[in-house]
């Protein structure tokens, strides 16, 4: 059986896909703004829709809009071989995060049907809703409710920045019905892959075209709410004040010094949003809303920094004179990647002559949910100086066709199992 990838095919489809976008063109590459629901990303779903239909794919979508496109086996019955990703791209980022996965992943499909294959278990793409948490603030919001490892009421009840519901979101989008749906049982799919750029540097440095993720950090989200005493920006005098923002800043810091504290890379946190109240030059600030986002592949030693930050929130609270609430938005376990599929990967390099390199992965991906119900790997291409959420996010059509072929390779492998 020999599966050629159309490389000239994946590489427009995915400079296509890159127009559904309301961001500026930019010098340095390609900007891409593209939040779940927006007009954008609508758009974006029916093309997709239209180039698997084109395939005679069988196509569905879910009540949160996970797009599920089959390539039916010879036994229908048996659980299906599933592969995908992300198409949402969060403000200013690059072209290749997640479009990858979902446009790979649909020319992996479409090269084992030229090559005559003839799968026993169906083959099906998955098109996650809302991997980013640009839009209601909690990431993989479609996988989260496949693996039942998020509430669907709390799901629904969940706002974006105009206070509109992800329940009247999805349904003005054409989503309807419970999100209860969406869960899928533990023995729905026989193997989880996804390919992915890294989203880091380690393979370009290394000079290794492919990376055999092994596991995957494990996220944690928090809303930090201060609140102080604001007023004049002249006539407050500093004594009287409780400034919000100053109390901000050293929360802030506190999370960088425990975090390095930990002494290994393996431990990640950023403070990546700031909104300050009443945000006016001249007045002083009375209440910052800070969102952290912390990663480890042990979640010990990650809380035990969140347990540092909290002893540094309750010495702020004296001395600044300030309220500090801290909210939970989510705490995921790392996921560990199947070793049968690793070893089906590792073996497929080997006999196809491709140095290869096993990773964990730090960014996180919808198959750390699906990890919960089935089976998993990814597969990693190299992006150049291991760039991504940015405009100059760049996969070299050669890396991008190299994984594609060996995610068809071993979708193969597993849909004949
Ligand atoms: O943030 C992440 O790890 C992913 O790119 N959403
Ligand atoms: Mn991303
Ligand atoms: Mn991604």
């Amino acid at each position: 059986m020999k599966i050629q990838i159309d490389q000239a095919r994946l590489t427009g489809e995915l400079q296509t896909l890159a127009k559904f976008t309301d961001a500026e063109p930019v010098s340095d590459g390609t900007s891409v703004t593209r939040v779940v629901f927006s007009p954008d990303d609508l758009r974006a779903r029916a093309w997709l829709k239209k180039l698997a239909a084109a395939e005679g794919f069988e196509i569905h979508d879910d009540a949160v809009g996970n797009i599920f496109i089959r390539w039916t086996g010879t036994e229908p019955h048996l659980p299906a071989v599933a592969t995908g990703s992300h198409i949402d791209a969060i403000p200013h980022a690059g072209m290749y995060d997640g479009t990858v996965g979902v446009l790979g992943g649909l020319e992996a499909m479409r090269a084992l049907k030229r090559s005559g294959l003839r799968p026993r278990r169906s083959i099906e793409l998955v098109m996650f809703t809302s991997e980013e948490p640009t839009r209601f603030g909690i990431g993989c919001l479609g996988s989260r409710l496949i693996s039942g490892t998020l509430d669907p009421l709390r799901a629904d009840a969940m706002q974006d920045k105009d206070e509109a519901t992800l329940a009247a979101v999805r349904t003005a989008a054409g989503f309807s019905g419970p999100l209860s749906s969406v869960r899928l049982p533990a023995d729905h799919y026989h193997a989880w892959l996804e390919l992915h750029i890294e989203q880091g540097p380690l393979l370009e440095r290394e000079g290794t075209p492919i990376g055999i993720v092994t596991s995957i950090a494990a996220p944690a989200g928090y809303r930090f709410t201060i609140t102080g005493f604001g007023g004049h920006a002249g006539a407050l005098l500093m004594p009287d004040r409780k400034d919000a923002l100053c109390a901000a800043a050293e929360l802030i810091l506190s999370v960088e010094k425990h975090t390095l504290a930990t002494g290994t890379i393996d431990t990640v946190a950023t403070v990546g949003t700031c909104d300050v109240h009443p945000g006016a030059v001249n007045s002083v600030p009375s209440r910052v809303v800070l969102q952290l986002d912390i990663r480890d592949t042990d979640p010990a030693r990650r809380e035990s920094v969140m347990q540092s930050v909290r002893h540094d929130c309750e010495q702020l609270r004296q001395r600044r004179n300030v309220t500090i609430t801290e909210e939970l938005v989510n705490a995921d376990a790392p996921a560990q990647s199947s070793p049968h599929i690793v070893q089906l990967l590792e073996t497929l390099c080997t006999e196809q002559g491709i140095q290869y390199k096993k990773m964990v992965s730090r960014a996180y991906h919808d198959s750390l949910f699906m990890a919960c119900i089935a089976p998993i790997a990814m597969i990693f291409i190299p992006c150049r100086n291991g760039v991504s959420h940015r405009p100059d996010e760049y996969a070299a059509p050669g890396d991008t066709t190299l994984g594609v072929h060996l995610l068809a390779s071993v979708l193969a492998k597993l849909a004949l199992e």
